[in-house]
């Protein structure tokens, strides 16, 4: 049984750390860097042969070879079991909907925000991207904030994959005051969710 997870903490590798920490799983942590300022990065071409896409994460689980930061969390679920898993064909459905939503409707006006803020831009279009992404985000968090407080989680009423999946987003926008505090629900949980000892033990790894 051998894990290998491809990916710096800083990057979408977290997520896929997260879920092995939250699951006590053994594995060997390379950290590929998505930045060429080391020798183990994306675009080596023996990375290339792992993920031809250049990009972190990817695991190599016993030969399999997975990449895509979620496919790779649901699969690790999935195998695993246990309370992050689904337990029911209908909570599968859950899951992977959420998922889905968060990768397609959230993750890459977050990323914009996230971006942003850490290298304020004065360039108008730049600018100008930033608020359009802040302005799109307010639907889902919305539609999120909702369901939070009917929930309290993502999917049933304990944590699961999908708040790792979603929680990975959506600190994103952390810095952005206006969203979370205008969605008490959401900072709610995600305050929950990084308060998470696997998560911290993720983020302590984490070099700039
Ligand atoms: N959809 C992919 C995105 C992977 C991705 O873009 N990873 C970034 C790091 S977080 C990367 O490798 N960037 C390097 C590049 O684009 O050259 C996933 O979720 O795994």
């Amino acid at each position: 049984m051998a894990l290998t997870i491809y990916g710096v903490a800083l990057s979408r590798a977290n997520r896929n750390l997260w879920l092995a920490e939250e699951l006590g799983l053994a594995y060997t942590h390379r950290e590929t860097d998505f930045r060429p300022i080391a020798a183990d990065h994306s675009r080596t071409e023996t990375f290339l042969a792992i993920n031809p896409n250049g990009h972190v994460p990817a695991i190599d689980d016993d030969g399999l070879v997975v990449w895509e930061s979620m496919a790779i969390n649901l699969y690790l679920a999935r195998k695993h079991g246990g309370a992050l898993a689904p337990a029911t064909l209908g909570e599968e459905a859950q899951i992977l909907m959420w998922t889905f939503w968060a990768v397609t409707e959230v993750e890459t006006d977050a990323l914009t925000l996230l971006l942003h803020h850490e290298a304020p831009v004065t360039s108008k279009r730049r600018n100008a991207a930033a608020a359009k992404a802040l302005d799109r985000l307010q639907a889902p968090f919305a539609v999120f904030d909702a369901h939070l407080s009917d929930h309290g989680h993502v999917v049933g009423t304990r944590f699961t994959v999908a708040d790792i999946n979603l929680a990975a987003v959506f600190e994103w926008v952390g810095a952005v005051p206006a969203l979370l505090d205008g969605h008490r629900n959401v900072a709610d949980w995600l305050a929950g969710c990084r308060s998470r000892p696997a998560y911290r033990k993720v983020q302590a790894m984490v070099r700039v």
